[in-house]
């Protein structure tokens, strides 16, 4: 059996999220062979520094649980989101993760997947695409975590205040596409990833879509984001794809 899970946004903010996750690490997922986390586990990530931070016990408690999780036999993988970016090899270290490209393919013995946390095929929204290549850029990011881990937690707080009011200004100007995958890229996408069944999330929008690319039939699941009542994880058994709700 293997998992999917993203969109957490875990954060002290959450509690509720936090709890459902923290369950979940010690009971449902257990009957797993593999989780594969696609992004977005943490709501923000300033550095591995964090999870040492004196001042908040939270990130530790999140680690501290799936270490337990990885510990038991579980692998565990994960891919960067736009939020935790910058979670490095310390967090893998420390967790037992292995650290996922985005986009991975995931050849298992009789299907095969295509996973990614999906902000790349947002290429209706080129502010976002500039964003996304400035945070991916190496130089960046070093010079980035040189600063003081309080600076970087503020620059954090002001990077998700900037992503609200521009989701705020989408919806207001009634450009909400723009926040949702651009339907060309992604069938260039399905295409160049040999027409696996596509699993994201990023868009908080869980479907089950179908596409028809070159004549062959794909299906593209969206995962959903975690809820302080409510969670969700994919799993796979060998033969299907199921949804399924937490707690
Ligand atoms: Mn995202």
């Amino acid at each position: 059996m293997i998992h999917f899970i993203s969109d957490l946004h875990l954060s002290p903010q959450t509690p509720g999220v936090a709890r459902i996750f923290l369950d979940y690490l010690g009971g449902p997922v257990r009957a797993a062979e593999h989780l594969y986390i696609l992004g977005d586990l943490f709501e923000a990530w300033p550095g591995d520094d964090c999870i040492d931070d004196p001042e908040d016990t939270f990130n530790r408690g999140i680690v501290d649980g799936l270490r337990a999780m990885t510990g038991s036999g579980v692998s565990l993988s994960l891919m960067h989101g736009n939020r935790d970016f910058l979670l490095g090899d310390e967090f893998a270290m420390r967790s037992g993760a292995q650290p996922l490209p985005d986009p991975y393919v995931l050849s298992l013995p009789n299907w095969q997947f295509v996973l990614s946390h999906g902000d790349m095929l947002c290429t209706d929204d080129q502010d976002y695409q500039l964003f996304r290549a400035q945070i991916r850029d190496p130089a960046w990011r070093v010079a980035f975590l040189n600063k003081p881990l309080q600076e970087r937690k503020a620059v954090a707080v002001a990077l998700r205040q900037q992503s609200e009011h521009m989701k705020r200004e989408k919806v207001l100007h009634d450009q909400q596409y723009m926040m949702d995958l651009n339907l060309g890229a992604t069938d260039d996408f399905l295409r160049y990833n040999g027409y696996a069944t596509f699993i994201h999330g990023h868009t908080h929008r869980p479907e089950k879509h179908d596409h028809l690319v070159d004549g062959i039939h794909i299906e593209r699941w969206v995962m959903s984001d975690w809820h302080e009542d409510q969670g969700e994880y994919l799993s796979w058994d060998g033969q299907q794809l199921k949804r399924h709700e937490l707690p």
